[in-house]
């Protein structure tokens, strides 16, 4: 597959992951999305084979491997369903990280546990109407109150909004000192004051849910709190650089899914007396699509293996991110061209993997916040 030699454990994830993909999540991967339904059954089977916890420690309850294994498995399941990508990446990085990394003791017992084994499905609010790439722009609030604190605001796009149990979400505990005054809590999505509102309507990844949610007098314990007041922002920036291998990892999924009926409808679909793959203005899409995907797999693989070895990697996360959103955004638009007017139909799984790839360019920081992580690094480094 590449220069880098999978141990004995990625392995059996790849394998395991492959073969899952192949006899339970392709199956049902045009039909949920079409519906809009939450693939609830292969949800629980990832939870089992320890895929919704991967990078927690089994002591959590977790699968216990670790970041290289986990983009290898988001690769995989992506291929399938894009949707089960999404609901699995969100669990993982953004439910799963900041609480083993940022947690106490009790807060891991009582909450990761939950999570990393997939009896409860999180989520992670911190977007707002008003504050999406500008992470730091929180309208959201969190006043204490005695020996608790009391939130009140509005949290969009919340990915497994409508499913989720337990939710980590940034509020502001000191709106004069914007990024500084940002705390992260943990909120048990039953608590009273929490409503959850409309579920978008998307455009792709449509069996994971998105979900708006109403902070209104809700009380949270002050033991809650995830790490000290004032460290939310960096607690959310921290989640997001683990975040982005994972969204990069289900880019790379989606192109490769792409690519391969691609080529097999090439080899299949006849013209002028002959397979449309034996023309070279075929041969060479073919050619730039497998190579542009192999570049942002192994971009995906450096950032995870270099997060594996304790290294900074917000710029590689960065770049795999971009690299692979953008791939999977023309990979797919060549899937369709290449399957001509079949291709613009739901007849084919193709119309499906170009809409589910748009979403990868957007979330967890779009494109262009990826350039402004990735530049201002670059700046530094080269004087
Ligand atoms: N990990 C931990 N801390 C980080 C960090 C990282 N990757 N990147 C920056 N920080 C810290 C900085 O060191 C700085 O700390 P100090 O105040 O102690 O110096 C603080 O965070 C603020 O950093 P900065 O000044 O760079 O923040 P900006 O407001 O300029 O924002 C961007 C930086 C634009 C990169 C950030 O807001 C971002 O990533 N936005 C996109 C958010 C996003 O992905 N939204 C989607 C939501 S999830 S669907």
């Amino acid at each position: 597959m590449s220069i880098i030699t999978l141990s004995e454990v990625q392995d059996m994830v790849l394998r395991t992951a492959r073969e899952f993909t192949e006899n339970e999540i392709k199956p049902v991967a045009s039909k949920n999305d079409r519906e809009h339904r939450f693939p609830k059954e292969v949800v629980d089977k990832l939870g089992e084979l320890g895929f919704m916890g991967m990078m927690v420690p089994e002591e959590y309850e977790g699968g216990a491997t670790d970041a290289l294994s986990y983009a290898i498995a988001m690769e995989e399941i992506s291929k399938g369903c894009a949707a089960t990508g999404t609901i699995m990446t969100d669990q993982n990085t953004l439910a799963c990280g900041p609480i083993y990394t940022f947690g106490n003791e009790h807060q891991k017992r009582t909450y990761l546990t939950e999570l990393a084994s997939g009896r409860k499905i999180g989520c992670f609010m911190l977007s707002e109407p008003e504050a999406g790439s500008d992470a730091a722009s929180q309208k959201t609030t969190a006043a204490l109150d005695g020996d608790h604190y009391v939130i009140n605001g509005t949290k969009s796009w919340v990915t497994n909004g409508a499913e989720a149990e337990i939710a980590v979400v940034f509020a502001s505990t000191d709106p004069t000192a914007k990024h500084k005054g940002i705390s992260a809590f943990i909120v048990e999505m039953n608590t009273p004051g929490l409503n959850v509102g409309k579920l978008e309507d998307k455009l792709g990844v449509r069996a994971s849910s998105t979900a708006q949610i109403f902070f209104e007098d809700c009380k949270v314990p002050a033991s809650n709190i995830l790490g000290k007041e004032g460290e939310g922002f960096k607690i959310a920036l921290h989640t997001l650089d683990a975040g982005r291998i994972g969204v990069a990892a289900q880019a790379v999924g989606i192109a490769q899914a792409a690519l391969e009926a691609a080529v097999s409808y090439a080899k299949e679909r006849k013209a002028f007396g002959k397979p449309i793959s034996d023309f070279q203005g075929l041969q060479f899409m073919i050619a730039d699509m497998a190579t542009k995907i192999q570049a942002a797999r192994l971009l995906t693989w450096q950032a995870a293996v270099m997060k594996d070895n304790g290294m900074k990697y917000s710029k590689e996360s960065a770049m795999a991110k971009v690299y692979a959103a953008e791939t999977a955004m023309w990979v797919t638009t060549k899937a369709i061209q290449i399957h001509g007017g079949y291709g613009y139909t739901t007849d084919y799984p193709v119309e499906r993997y170009f809409r589910d790839a748009k979403i990868t360019e957007i979330y967890e920081g779009t494109s262009e916040i990826q350039r402004i992580v990735i530049s201002r690094e670059v700046l530094k480094e080269i004087q």
